[in-house]
């Protein structure tokens, strides 16, 4: 390997094309030396400035000499062939969320690359380095909190496109949430229940946004989530924790805030994930960058990716079925996913007579 990591991006859309940027101008001791994407032209776009050459087949990038780590930034269900691929040749890589579309592909690539021996996959969740991410774990890890009780999510988005169905609105947004609860926490979240109420009228029919999903953790801590991503404001991501000795809050959007002759007050919201997580993107890059070079990860694991893929699979036949799922996945051990027992209603009785 030279001194510099030579890395394959695999899909330069809006996400890869930050990273690309990030590895060429912010991150240190790395170079992208081959650009893949299905659109070729964006490939070329991206590629030229920074001198990367362009490589149509993204197997063919991961195999390619000048390569020594990749970075999966291609949509989801592209993910499972190109990580094989990678553990095939036994190069580290850099895989966004979520790991795979479903359970059975992700639990796949993590016996491959347990037969390997060794950890060649980072997950690209990046909030765990967030600094108020790192400072809320410090302070529940350290008992600040007492006992985690509860804790609120909210998960925002301004706009979105159609492709955003209720179904991957869980599996590629709230896998966020059930990535930094499982980080907070340091536990499990062992069932998911999917409320779905009104819809926002600039929402595709059919499709539930926003949606309350609400978890249980294996403490017994109950978990909500609202995730609204087409809600025409801004890109608001929000936590609280509240334990048996205080709670605590981050996610507030505590910028520069003003005061002008117009009587008005206030702050500025953040419109993209790029104002909110932009530096968190950057550390887990350096972070990935540095631990490649001595054969290692600094991030979430296969496994982390796997157990968020396996909970959002349970949120997902939650979402389908109306009722809540369970999942056993604690000590490393495989997942499997159940429904409740359905429970039976109540039926109220009729009134006599007219309502006054
Ligand atoms: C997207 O892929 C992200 O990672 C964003 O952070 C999230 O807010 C959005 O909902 C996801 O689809």
């Amino acid at each position: 390997m030279s001194d510099e990591l030579r890395v394959a991006v695999l899909g330069v859309g809006m996400m890869g094309a930050f990273h690309v940027d990030a590895l060429s101008k912010r991150v240190r001791g790395a170079q992208v030396t081959v650009v893949n994407d299905y659109l070729d032209d964006k490939a070329k776009e991206v590629a030229g400035p920074i001198g990367a050459r362009v490589e149509p087949d993204p197997i063919a990038a991961i195999n390619d000499p000048e390569v020594d780590a990749v970075l999966i930034a291609s949509p989801g269900d592209a993910h499972a062939a190109q990580l094989a691929a990678c553990l095939d040749r036994g190069i580290p890589v850099l895989c966004e969320k979520p790991l795979t579309t479903d359970m059975n592909s992700a639990h796949a690539i993590v016996q491959k690359e347990r037969a390997l021996g060794k950890q060649l996959i980072q997950v690209g969740f990046m909030r765990r380095f967030d600094a108020e991410y790192a400072a809320l774990r410090k302070l529940i890890t350290d008992g600040g909190l007492g006992k985690p009780l509860m804790v609120h999510c909210v998960h925002r988005n301004p706009a979105v496109g159609d492709h955003f169905t209720s179904e991957f609105m869980i599996r590629d947004s709230v896998v966020h949430e059930v990535d930094s609860v499982r980080f907070l926490l340091g536990e499990e979240l062992t069932s998911v229940e999917v409320i779905k109420g009104a819809a926002t009228g600039s929402a595709p029919h059919g499709i539930h946004d926003p949606m309350l999903v609400i978890f249980e953790t294996e403490s017994g801590a109950i978990v909500t989530d609202e995730i609204f991503v087409r809600s025409g404001v801004a890109y608001e991501v929000r936590t609280e924790v509240v334990g048996e000795k205080g709670s605590a809050f981050i996610g507030l959007d505590q910028n520069l805030q003003t005061k002008s002759i117009d009587g008005r007050w206030g702050g500025k919201m953040t419109p993209s994930f790029v104002e909110r997580f932009g530096g968190a993107y950057d550390v887990e890059l350096q972070r990935w960058v540095d631990a490649a070079k001595s054969g290692t990860i600094d991030g979430a694991s296969a496994w982390d990716g796997y157990a968020a893929v396996a909970v959002c699979e349970a949120g997902v036949q939650a979402l389908r079925s109306g009722v809540k799922f369970h999942v056993h996945l604690t000590g490393g051990a495989v997942a499997a996913i159940e429904p409740e027992e359905q429970q039976a209603g109540i039926q109220a009785p009729d009134l006599e007579g007219a309502w006054p």
